[in-house]
């Protein structure tokens, strides 16, 4: 299951109590004030943590409370701070105020965190109230409360693989086999101008997978719509080649990959570097002599899986399905979150 909405409850620790306190020494004939101030109260932060990509944590964990700031002490000690508490989500997860729908705000990089909620000051030592009037104060503030709020967290989503291929290829009808996502196809060559998002599910795992429009030889010298939306797979960790391996069409799936391999080592080279997987598609209507095994050995030469499926008939697409999870996983680097305190 993938969970992209949640609602979560959210607290700041309070504020330590500010101590009243006076000092008494031997041979100190009279001892001042020195009851310390309450230590501000931890706050909570949202973080994002790339190894993570659904929300579906919180779903079994809605209540985040920071810890309370210590009381002040004698001898003007002043009470140590609240721990924080981190809250993990996935990249591009955005905070909304559950009742007032203002937005708080989003965490996009690994790493990045927004504060949800502040924990709350510390109080007023005795101490602090001395003046030349009162010089010997016995008010401590109580600590102030921690901010608390309900929010809801919404996953964007960010794509984590890219569709890539020649036009008519089947690109969009991949997409719709695999996803909820709807995208237009049509037996001619550009149905898809612009990147359609959709969720994959597998198991209890969810990636996020583009469908862009179809890249043609030239394309890096403007021929068809042009590469600028490989932008849209710049921020992907994994690139998926779909390719027409019917043979029907008069296409050589092969030489398909080579040529749009080659318009993405113009557009950034870097981006071949990135995990790529093969899918041979159309196998429902293979007619003459079969282009797949040429297309194998040529992926064989590139160090690439190749994946026979049919979005007519569905054959290979369970497989399909369970590879690109694998993919997209290990292509992740899965760094270790900072220690919550
Ligand atoms: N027989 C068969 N036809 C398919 C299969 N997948 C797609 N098609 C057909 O191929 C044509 C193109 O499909 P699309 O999914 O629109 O192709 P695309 O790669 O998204 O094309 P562009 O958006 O133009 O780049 C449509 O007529 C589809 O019905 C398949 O597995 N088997
Ligand atoms: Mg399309």
């Amino acid at each position: 299951m993938f969970v992209d909405r949640v609602k979560i409850f959210v607290r700041g620790g309070d504020g330590g109590r500010g101590c009243v306190s006076f000092r008494r020494e031997p041979y100190v004939p009279r001892g001042g004030p020195d009851g310390g101030n309450g230590g501000e109260g931890g706050s909570v932060f949202l973080q994002a943590v790339s190894h993570q990509n659904t929300l579906l944590p919180l779903r079994y964990h809605t209540e985040y409370r920071a810890e309370r700031g210590e009381h002040g002490g004698a001898g003007n000690r002043t009470g140590a701070r609240g721990g924080d508490v981190l809250v993990a989500v996935p990249p591009g997860t955005v905070a909304t105020d559950e009742a007032s729908g203002e937005k708080l705000g989003e965490v996009l990089g690994e790493g990045e965190r927004l504060l949800l909620v502040r924990g709350g000051r510390g109080g007023k030592g005795n101490r602090a109230f001395l003046s030349n009037r009162n010089r010997a104060p016995r008010e401590g503030e109580p600590g102030e409360a921690g901010e608390e709020r309900w929010l809801r967290l919404d996953l964007r989503l960010i794509a984590d693989a890219g569709l890539l291929g020649f036009p008519n290829a089947g690109k969009s009808t991949l997409l719709s086999r695999l996803s909820a996502a709807r995208p237009k196809i049509g037996d001619y060559p550009f149905t898809t101008l612009s990147p359609v998002l959709g969720m994959v599910e597998e198991g209890d795992d969810g990636f996020v997978l583009a469908d862009i429009p179809g890249i043609i030889e030239g394309a890096h010298e403007g021929a068809g719509l042009g590469l600028q939306f490989l932008r849209h797979v710049e921020r992907t960790r994994a690139l998926v080649h779909v390719v027409d391996a019917s043979g029907t069409s008069g296409r050589d799936p092969a030489a398909d990959l080579r040529a749009v391999r080659e318009e993405v080592r113009h557009w950034d080279a870097a981006l071949l570097e990135r995990p790529q997987i093969v899918v041979a598609t159309k196998r429902d209507a293979i007619s003459g002599p079969d282009p797949l095994p040429a297309l194998e050995e040529e992926a064989r030469r590139l160090g690439l899986e190749v994946r026979p499926v049919s979005a007519v008939t569905g054959q290979g697409l369970a497989e399909l399905k369970r590879s690109l999870a694998r993919l997209v996983r290990e292509a992740g680097v899965a760094r270790p979150v900072e220690s919550v305190r």
